[in-house]
């Protein structure tokens, strides 16, 4: 069986380097881990990749042949992809099936690992119940109201899109005084008094998402920096749990 885990946000939000944390933090737990690189454009990451997705597609090649600008390029490198889902596939499971856990580092472009076809060929070949999507919070947008429900409809979007099991990280802690980071946990719980703030359309669609938010509380929000480790212990027992139905295999 293969336990397998996204990691999915933003551009910048820091899956790259959260997934190079957690790598370090369950392996010194001596769990034996693989690790997945799916985003074509990346020019260096702080890990030794198992699978790189780099193997099969030359982003920068892409650019020059087809003449396109950066997006264009990775638009062209995400339909690429699609042509080697089964090498990458077999790659996955067969390294997965020794490894406690698979860790998959996608691309910076959030949507295309939410809305482009070739994730979906590989979400869809792994159980649902050994799969689990971590959606990362940028700590960038949590500090204000209008920032933090906007991340909460994106992650909505991926659920829905995507529909794995999934828990959500707020990153980069390091950067928010603590005050932050309780009031965004805060809003998890009860956005309304803060959306009273708003004006407007804003307003009136922030209240709709509100109803979207208190159903989410159900679902964790773990604070976490992947730069002091901070809170990773919180992310590898949720991931844990996952997979060892209740157990903690980290502890
Ligand atoms: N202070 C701080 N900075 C962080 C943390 N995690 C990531 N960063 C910084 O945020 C920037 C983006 O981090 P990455 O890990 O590359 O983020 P990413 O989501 O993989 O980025 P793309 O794949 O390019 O979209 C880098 O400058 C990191 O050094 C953190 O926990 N604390
Ligand atoms: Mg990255």
């Amino acid at each position: 069986m293969t336990n397998i885990c996204y990691l999915v946000g933003t551009a910048g939000s820091g899956k790259t380097m959260l997934t190079s944390a957690l790598q370090r933090y369950l392996t010194s737990k001596g769990a034996s881990l693989t690790i997945v690189n799916l985003d074509p454009a990346v020019q260096h990451v702080p890990y030794q990749a198992d699978v790189d997705i780099r193997d099969y597609i030359d982003y920068d090649r892409i650019v020059d042949e087809y003449k396109l600008g950066p997006n264009g390029a990775m638009i062209v490198a995400a339909d690429l992809i699609a042509d080697y889902i089964t090498e990458i596939r077999e790659d996955i499971e067969e390294l997965g099936e020794s490894s406690a856990v698979v860790l998959v580092d996608t691309p910076g472009q959030i949507e295309l690992f939410a809305y482009r076809n070739f994730s979906l060929r590989i979400t869809e070949s792994f159980p649902i119940d050994s799969s689990l999507l971590v959606f990362l919070f940028d700590s960038l947008l949590v500090s204000n109201i209008a920032g933090f429900l906007s991340i909460s409809l994106l992650a909505a979007s991926v659920q829905i899109r995507l529909n794995l099991p999934m828990t959500h990280v707020m990153t980069k802690i390091d950067l928010l005084k603590p005050n932050q980071i309780e009031t965004a946990l805060t809003w998890r719980e009860n956005p309304y008094d803060a959306i009273e703030e708003l004006s407007g359309m804003a307003r009136e669609f922030s209240l709709q998402t509100g109803q979207l938010v208190e159903v989410m509380s159900e679902i964790p929000l773990l604070p976490m920096s992947a730069l002091t480790g901070e809170g990773l212990e919180l992310l590898g027992a949720q991931i844990s749990r996952t997979f060892v139905a209740g157990e903690d295999w980290l502890i």
